[in-house]
C-alpha cells in the first residue's frame, strides 16, 4: 500500500531538554531553542566542546538544522553532528530515518569553541500511526485544537502542545487513520500542569463506523487515572478500524490530551481493497481509450 505523510514535522527539539559541555558566561545551552538568531550558546575554550539536547523519547529524524550565529561563525565550523541511541553514529544535515533521542553536536580537537545560534530536530516517533491521521473534537476550547494531541508533542514543558473540548456532556476526541488498521495499543499521555482528574473514566474506542460521530465504535479500553504527565499504553490486541475515539460519559466534562498514539498494523484487508481500487481506475481508464 502506498503510505502518504500528512504530517507538518514540527521541532521536536523546542520540547527537549538542553546541556553543553561548559558556560561562557550567560550563554547557556537553551539559547540555541529560542527562535532569536541575536541570540547563542558559547562554551569555554576547550578540548572537544559539545552541545545537546535530550528529546526525552526516541524519534525517527527526518533532518537536523543547525544556525550559524551572525558573528564569530567560524567557530561551529568542524562541528559533527552525531545522534545515538544504544549505538553511535554519525549525521549529515539530512538525517534520512535515523532513530534517536539524543542529537549532539561536537567539535573535536584542542583549544575549541562551540556556538550556534539555532538548531532543530525534525521527526516522529517510529511507528506511531496517529501522526498521519486527522484529528476532530466535539468542541474545542480557544486555542486547544484537536491536531494538538497528535503533533507528537506530550506537552511536559507546556499545556499548549495539548488538545481540549469545551465542559460539556459526553465530549469526544477522534482520529481518522485514514486507513483500516489492526491497532494492537493506543498510548495516552494526560496533562501534567494541572486536572489530571478529568480523563478518569475516559473510553477508548476503536472502529470504521462513523455512527454517533464513531463513539459506538467497540471500547478498546476505559481509563481509570493516568497520573499527571505520564503516558499509559492501552493493548487493543489487534482490533480493526480507521478510527480511534475518545469520549468522556457523563455531563460538565472536559477532555483534555496532550498526546495520543496509536500502533498496529495494516489490515490486509485493506491492501486487498487497494489493490481492487487501482484495478477498477486502471480498467476505467482502458475502457475511456477504447470508447
Ligand atoms: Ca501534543
Amino acid at each position: 500500500m502506498i503510505k502518504m505523510s500528512y504530517l507538518v514535522l514540527l521541532n521536536a527539539a523546542l520540547w527537549g531538554k538542553t546541556s553543553q559541555s561548559s558556560n561562557y558566561l550567560q550563554s547557556g545551552p537553551e539559547l540555541a531553542l529560542d527562535g532569536l538568531l541575536t541570540s547563542w550558546t558559547h562554551t569555554n575554550n576547550e578540548t572537544n566542546p559539545w552541545w545537546r539536547v535530550d528529546l526525552l523519547k526516541v524519534y525517527r529524524v527526518n533532518r537536523v538544522t543547525i544556525t550559524n550565529r551572525p558573528s564569530n561563525g567560524l567557530r561551529i565550523n568542524g562541528a559533527v553532528i552525531r545522534y545515538f541511541f544504544d549505538y553511535g553514529a554519525t549525521a549529515t544535515f539530512s538525517c534520512g530515518a535515523m532513530e534517536g533521542r539524543y542529537m549532539i553536536v561536537h567539535i573535536p580537537g584542542d583549544k575549541k569553541i562551540l556556538s550556534l545560534s539555532e538548531a532543530g530536530v525534525y521527526g516522529v516517533p517510529p511507528g506511531n500511526l496517529a501522526v498521519d491521521g486527522a484529528a476532530t473534537q466535539s468542541s474545542t476550547f480557544t486555542g486547544w485544537f484537536a491536531e494538538k494531541a497528535i503533533d507528537s508533542n506530550r506537552g511536559l514543558q507546556q499545556n499548549t502542545a495539548c488538545s481540549s473540548t469545551l465542559n460539556q456532556t459526553n465530549p469526544w476526541w477522534r482520529l481518522d487513520l485514514r486507513h483500516i488498521y489492526r491497532v494492537s495499543r493506543v498510548v495516552v499521555t494526560n496533562r501534567k500542569d494541572c486536572c489530571t482528574e478529568q480523563m478518569n473514566g475516559a473510553e477508548i474506542r476503536i472502529g470504521n463506523s462513523l455512527e454517533n460521530n464513531s463513539n459506538n465504535n467497540p471500547i478498546c479500553a476505559v481509563i481509570p487515572a493516568i497520573p499527571a504527565g505520564e503516558s499509559y499504553s492501552y493493548s487493543c490486541g489487534g482490533m480493526d478500524g480507521r478510527y480511534v475515539n475518545l469520549i468522556i460519559p457523563g455531563d460538565m466534562k472536559i477532555l483534555t490530551l496532550c498526546e495520543l498514539e496509536v500502533y498496529g498494523e495494516v489490515n490486509p484487508l485493506n491492501v486487498f481493497v487497494n489493490i481492487l481500487r487501482l484495478a477498477v481506475i486502471d480498467f476505467c481508464i482502458a475502457f475511456q481509450r477504447f470508447t
